[in-house]
């Protein structure tokens, strides 16, 4: 059951042991771990443009539709490995209430307990405290190996960089944002992209409307800003979170309620119904994991919509 990371700290010392326990299992590729393979993955798909040379920014999981399954599957992919890791099979990512922070006071949204040192510290560049600050005296602490620049993927070895509120971005996504957001009956339109309206996955990944999951990476700054951005593993959390509203929308739309369908042109390519969602080749993990295979019994894994089904009625 995926729960609310602040409210459960099993879940939180989880959490922590798993992304480490990862972050020191080496890939095939033993220069980068198994955690900094997800980096690699998340960046490479950030690279794939769908179709390729397109003027939209499409790509295999941002600015279209693909946006929710991709992100879901990656999610699904990642929450297996660190069960497997901790030998946990009942291990679930927990996710970071974003939409509670966000109905804060300003100063408090960036002093909020999710950047407690017991759970994932603070801003630094690099981060200076809590489970992932970097000391280059300690063998086991929080490196950062894979970076994503406009000239192409490097690989790196420095700390985690975070600039809470200092990117320009001193607010989370309101209460009123997340309700109207919530309203949105079309998963998505044409032109499927950072342009589409009214669009339900297009506001919520924040192109359009009042920022949202876009907003929370500028809050967050730092590597969260980049394509390289699951190097903080504040990413998972905000992810599921993201994860956890698209399910409350399933629950009230429907679990399959997803455009553009299959007859959509071959320029929509990996975002159509039955399209395969992207993985980097040679994925030992990869199992052929389509867009649709991603709808399936949404909401039942978290513990509580409540929250996001008070929010629905009151806009
Ligand atoms: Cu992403």
């Amino acid at each position: 059951m995926r729960k609310d990371i602040m409210s459960d700290a099993t879940a939180r010392a989880d959490y922590i042991d798993g992304v480490k326990a990862l972050k020191a299992t080496p890939a095939d590729d033993p220069r980068y771990s198994r955690y900094d393979w997800y980096v690699l993955w998340h960046a490479a798909t950030m690279m794939t443009m769908t179709p390729p040379g397109n003027s939209a920014g499409r790509n295999a999981a941002h600015s279209g539709p693909a946006f929710l399954p991709w992100h879901r599957y990656y999610l699904k992919r990642f929450e297996a490995e660190i069960a497997q890791a901790l030998g946990k099979p009942d291990f679930a990512l927990p996710y970071w209430n974003w939409v509670a922070d966000g109905a804060l006071g300003e100063t408090d949204q960036g002093n909020a307990p999710i950047w407690g040192l017991d759970a994932m510290g603070g801003s630094g560049s690099p981060v200076a405290s809590g489970p992932f600050a970097y000391d280059p005296t300690d063998p086991d602490t929080w490196v950062v190996r894979i970076e994503l620049r406009p000239s192409g993927l490097f690989l790196v070895e420095r700390g985690l960089n975070r600039m809470i509120q200092q990117a320009g971005i001193r607010r989370l996504p309101n209460t009123g944002s997340v309700a109207r957001t919530l309203l949105r009956g079309d998963y998505d339109a044409a032109p499927w992209d950072r342009s589409s309206l009214p669009s339900f996955r297009n506001e919520l990944e924040g192109w359009r409307g009042e920022g949202m999951h876009n907003r929370v990476h500028g809050f967050v700054g730092g590597d969260m800003g980049f394509g390289h951005s699951p190097n903080d593993p504040i990413f998972f959390l905000h992810h599921c979170n993201v994860d956890r509203i698209w399910a409350f929308w399933q629950q009230r739309n429907g679990a399959a309620t997803y455009l553009p369908l299959d007859s959509a042109p071959a320029d929509l390519m990996r975002h159509r119904v039955s399209d395969p969602l992207y993985t980097l080749p040679g994925d030992p993990g990869a199992s052929g994991a389509v867009i649709s295979d991603m709808f399936a019994d949404p909401s039942a894994s978290y513990d509580s919509l409540s929250d996001l089904a008070d929010l629905a009625v009151v806009v």
